[in-house]
């Protein structure tokens, strides 16, 4: 460990952290703007800064290393003065219209300027950069006004996604994060993961907006408005409503949205068990007929735009099942209208995701299995929160409730689909009973594919047989092991991708963590945690146990991999 002081005291850290870090460890939280950990330490904003003793100027404390007998100090006036002066000038060029913003009351520069008293936002107003807003993207606007040009959202579109669709275009005053020639993001491909929205400091990246749409839907008296919610929904939004990173809220969540005046209240967890009866036949089959392995995971729509885009020789690989989000709208408005005799023309299907390329999902081709549209809006984690906010419910007062039947009804294979590695070790446990005609002796959990590592690698052995699997989450890992499928130095059978580092549970649409947080605490880890605490208190833990799903099979599909099954629940891609 390192010796320093830190506004006199003694501090002790280990060797190689930053001042930003051994400050933290002395309950110092030093502001800061751009830095991102492991993601963006280009010490640009110089809102970090700090006095050392020797130093000619202030440091960047989130990029200036710690050394033995350093004196640092945080809070001096020249300091908060320093401080102070950035804010103003960031301000100077920033449209300070904060009251409707998406982000007042979550903005970090608001909280900054707040903190700092920031009281004479107009000091150094001149000439300002005026931008249009780029809505030319299915799942986000970017307004640059709001821009701060802090490079967060560059950053985790380079380095943790490996696109790089965006970055800063001119140069000095005019400089601007956008995409190369002007072009609008929708015309990049940009894959929709919505991971720059997450790390956003202000109300320049949002999703689009389609509450008034569906608050619309729900006053008509002519329309059937049902709703899913996604696994990772229950481990992300009590956030918004100021609970700690990692509390369950599936009870208050569906109460508010039969509150909010939906027909039913459904569970993306159902399909989550229909898609693994699907997923683990289509595995069997290309493993016992010389199907094209290994056979990848299909329920990331930012990965699915991905592959498409930047491994289109790979597209075969993918599973040909839609994911759980339009299995659950093609199912209720195919089985479940039928049952109840509704036409499926007046439903209208709504779901709630931590992901914002969803959004663009629905809209994919060949995803109507009812001839309209198996989901008409997708809402993110944010937006319901603003929803719940925006009827007057007070959400952490709310009783606990169920889910509605039968389309609410799953197991604890399901949940964990939120997780990276989740959707694999639900397909593992079904496809041991498919094989054996038995579960798998317990432990049914496959620990290996767990944990938020960005790639992981395992055999199992299934009824004899050695099955080589691989999970990556992140599209930058997804690369590094597509390329290792490529050039032959792995051989899996069996590969789950996620497009979000961590899955789901750090999806783009999951409310967003201030970067004071982010830097010091694994969120991923945290709400994963969720899904595997539901997962181990839930009496039926393997997707075909699901009495629901079995149902649907006994009514209606026939057997999993049926015609019919191939026709509602499975889809196609382009390259
Ligand atoms: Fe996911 Fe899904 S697990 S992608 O991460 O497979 O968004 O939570 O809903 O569709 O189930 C997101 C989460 C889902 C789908 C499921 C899958």
């Amino acid at each position: 460990n390192i010796n320093l002081k830190i506004n006199g005291m003694d501090v002790s850290a280990p060797a190689g952290s930053t001042i930003l870090e051994a400050a933290r460890l002395a309950h110092i939280e030093i502001p800061t703007l751009c830095y991102l950990k492991e993601i963006n330490e280009i010490g640009a904003c110089r809102i970090c800064v700090v006095e050392v003793k020797g130093a000619r100027s202030l440091v960047a404390s989130c990029v200036y290393p710690i050394n033995e007998g350093m004196e640092v100090f945080t809070n001096t006036p020249k300091v908060l003065k320093s401080r102070k002066k950035t804010l103003q000038l960031i301000l100077s060029n920033h449209d300070r219209r904060c009251l409707s913003c998406v982000r007042s009351g979550d903005c970090e520069l608001q909280k900054l300027c707040k903190e700092l008293g920031v009281d004479d936002e107009a000091l150094y107003d001149g000439e300002k950069g005026l931008y249009e807003l780029d809505e030319t993207a299915a799942h986000m606007v970017r307004d640059n006004n709001k821009c701060i040009l802090c490079r967060r959202c560059t950053a985790v579109c380079s380095m943790t996604q490996g696109i790089g669709v965006i970055g800063a275009n001119e140069r000095g005053f005019k400089t601007n994060i956008g995409s190369a020639f002007e072009m609008g993001l929708g015309e990049t491909s940009c894959v929709s993961c919505g991971q720059c929205i997450a790390v956003c400091p202000t109300g320049a990246l949002y999703e689009k907006d389609s509450i008034d749409a569906v608050l619309e839907a729900i006053a008509d008296p002519e329309k059937f408005v049902f709703v899913q919610t996604a696994p990772a929904v229950r481990a992300g939004l009590g956030e918004a409503f100021g609970l700690p990173i990692g509390t369950n809220v599936e009870g208050k969540m569906v109460a508010a949205l039969r509150r909010i005046g939906f027909d039913k209240v459904f569970d993306t967890n159902f399909s989550a068990d229909l898609t693994i009866m699907e997923e683990a036949t289509e595995f069997l089959d290309r493993v016992q007929n010389g199907g094209v392995l290994p056979l990848i995971t299909s329920c990331s729509p930012g990965w699915i735009k991905y592959c498409e885009h930047y491994f289109p020789d790979m597209t075969e690989n993918l599973s040909s099942c839609k994911s759980p989000q339009q299995m659950f709208g093609a199912i209720a408005k195919t089985y479940y209208a039928e049952k109840l005799g509704i036409d499926p023309a007046k439903m209208v299907s709504v779901s709630i995701m931590p992901c914002t390329a969803k959004k663009f999902e629905l809209g994919r081709d060949d995803q109507s299995a009812a001839g309209v549209p198996d989901v008409d809006y997708s809402l993110t984690v944010r937006e319901f929160a603003r929803l719940i906010d925006k009827v007057g419910l007070k959400f952490l007062s709310l009783p606990d409730e169920q889910y509605d039947n039968p389309l609410g009804i799953s197991t604890g294979a399901a949940v964990i689909f939120g997780a990276t590695g989740g959707v694999m070790e639900a397909a593992l446990r079904t496809a041991v009973w498919k094989l054996t005609g038995e579960n798998s002796d317990s432990p049914i959990e496959f620990n290996e594919v767990r944990g938020v590592q960005g790639i992981k690698e395992a055999t199992f052995q299934v009824a004899g047989m050695d099955v080589n699997v691989a999970v990556a989450s992140g599209l930058s890992n997804a690369r590094e092991l597509l390329e290792k499928v490529k050039s032959g130095e792995a051989n899996y059978h069996f590969i789950e991708i996620m497009g979000c580092p961590g899955g789901c549970v750090n999806g783009g649409g999951q409310p967003q963590v201030p970067a004071s947080v982010r830097n010091f605490t694994d969120i991923r880890a945290l709400r994963a945690k969720v899904l595997y605490d539901s997962d181990a208190a839930n009496p039926l833990r393997m997707s075909h146990e699901n009495e629901a799903v079995k149902m649907v099979y006994d009514e209606f599909l026939g057997a999993p991999g049926s015609h019919k099954a191939h026709d509602i629940l499975h889809t196609t891609y382009v390259k």
